[in-house]
């Protein structure tokens, strides 16, 4: 189908790095490819605070449960931010909640994963807010304005949140025998689904072509995945752990590390609905909402009082 001459100038807006705005033109196919990925981002965020607050009550020290407590603070503020990005689009909070506690927007794969012990606490912070970086940093330059602006502030707290972890690791795998076992067997289960976040190989990318003709995606999903083994593979040299994959083998003519293969049955079933946690994770979102009702109710009725007396 021939371009309109709409579509050729915002094709040319985007081109000349100019950032797109709330009530600017723009293709409804950008809007929706927008909404999806931003209002999928945000509920990362939010079932993301789940896993970790699992060990909240449990942090082995007060210093490790303030810190734990102040991550997942974040991304509860991460989740409010993308919402509101995802509503200069034209869609209601409502509705967005709605997709996530009916199952029909999907969120990272990575959160239907279980944390069994404390060192999942150290292998999520590096790991998986390791790859949550590395996919995000490029999203600071994302076509859309109010999408790139939180991103800045979002990638400034998840490197800290990286931190934190490789911090856990490090005590724990220069600690006891059974400390660094514990640790090893964390990255042994984090590893592979920490690969799958970036999404599907760039071949079976449905979205891709397209989010990167308008700059939505910067980078792509093999792109950045390799990008986060080449890194990855030397901090797991400092902290003394094996990396869970037998073919990993440093390339000396692509300069890259090549790598084993992912489970992509394993990736397509979760995202499906059918990995080890997904119905608990939504069971939980489902009950915080219900329980939360009342909240609501008051704030409207508050709301509605304030108006009236307004009005008299
Ligand atoms: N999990 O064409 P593709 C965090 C879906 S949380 C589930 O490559 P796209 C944190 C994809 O949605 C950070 N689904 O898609 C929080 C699509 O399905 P639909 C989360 C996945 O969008 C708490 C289909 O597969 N980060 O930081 O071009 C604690 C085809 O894929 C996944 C973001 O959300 C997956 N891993 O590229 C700690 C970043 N991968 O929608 C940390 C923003 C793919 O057609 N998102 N799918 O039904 C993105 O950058 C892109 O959406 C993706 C996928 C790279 C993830």
């Amino acid at each position: 189908m021939a371009e309109s001459k709409e579509e050729a100038l915002f094709q040319e807006k985007v081109d000349a790095e100019q950032k797109i705005e709330p009530k600017d033109w723009m293709p409804a196919d950008y809007r929706k490819n927008l909404i999806r990925q931003i209002s999928q981002h945000g509920h990362s965020e939010i079932v993301g605070m789940l896993p970790e607050g699992n060990w909240i009550t449990r942090a082995p020290s007060l210093r490790r449960k303030t810190v734990l407590l102040a991550k997942v603070q974040d991304e509860a503020g991460h989740g409010l931010y993308l919402y509101s990005a995802a509503e200069t689009l034209g869609i209601g909070r409502d509705e967005l909640n709605d997709q996530l506690l009916t199952g029909k927007a999907k969120y990272s794969s990575i959160f239907n994963y279980p944390t069994i012990t404390w060192a999942d606490m150290g292998a999520v912070g590096w790991l998986v807010d390791g790859a949550a970086i590395m996919n995000q940093v490029m999203l600071c330059r994302t076509s859309y304005g109010p999408y790139a602006r939180p991103m800045v502030r979002i990638c400034k707290e998840e490197s800290f949140h990286q931190r934190q972890g490789y911090e856990i690791m490090n005590v724990l795998s220069h600690g006891s025998p059974e400390q660094k076992a514990m640790a090893q067997d964390a990255l042994d289960r984090w590893w592979w689904p920490s690969l799958m976040m970036f999404g599907p190989s760039d071949a079976d990318s449905p979205h891709s072509a397209q989010s990167m003709k308008w700059k939505i995606k910067r980078q792509s999903n093999d792109e950045l995945r390799q990008i986060f083994i080449d890194r990855t593979v030397q901090q797991a040299e400092v902290l003394g752990l094996q990396i869970p994959d037998p073919e990993l083998k440093w390339n000396e003519e692509t300069q890259h590390y090549d790598w084993g293969t992912i489970n992509w049955d394993e990736f397509f079933n979760v995202i499906k609905g059918n990995g080890p946690c997904n119905k608990e994770r939504l069971t939980a979102r489902q009950k915080a909402h219900a329980d939360g009702a009342w909240v609501r109710e008051a704030a409207l009725a508050y709301a509605g009082k304030k108006a009236k007396k307004k009005a008299a």
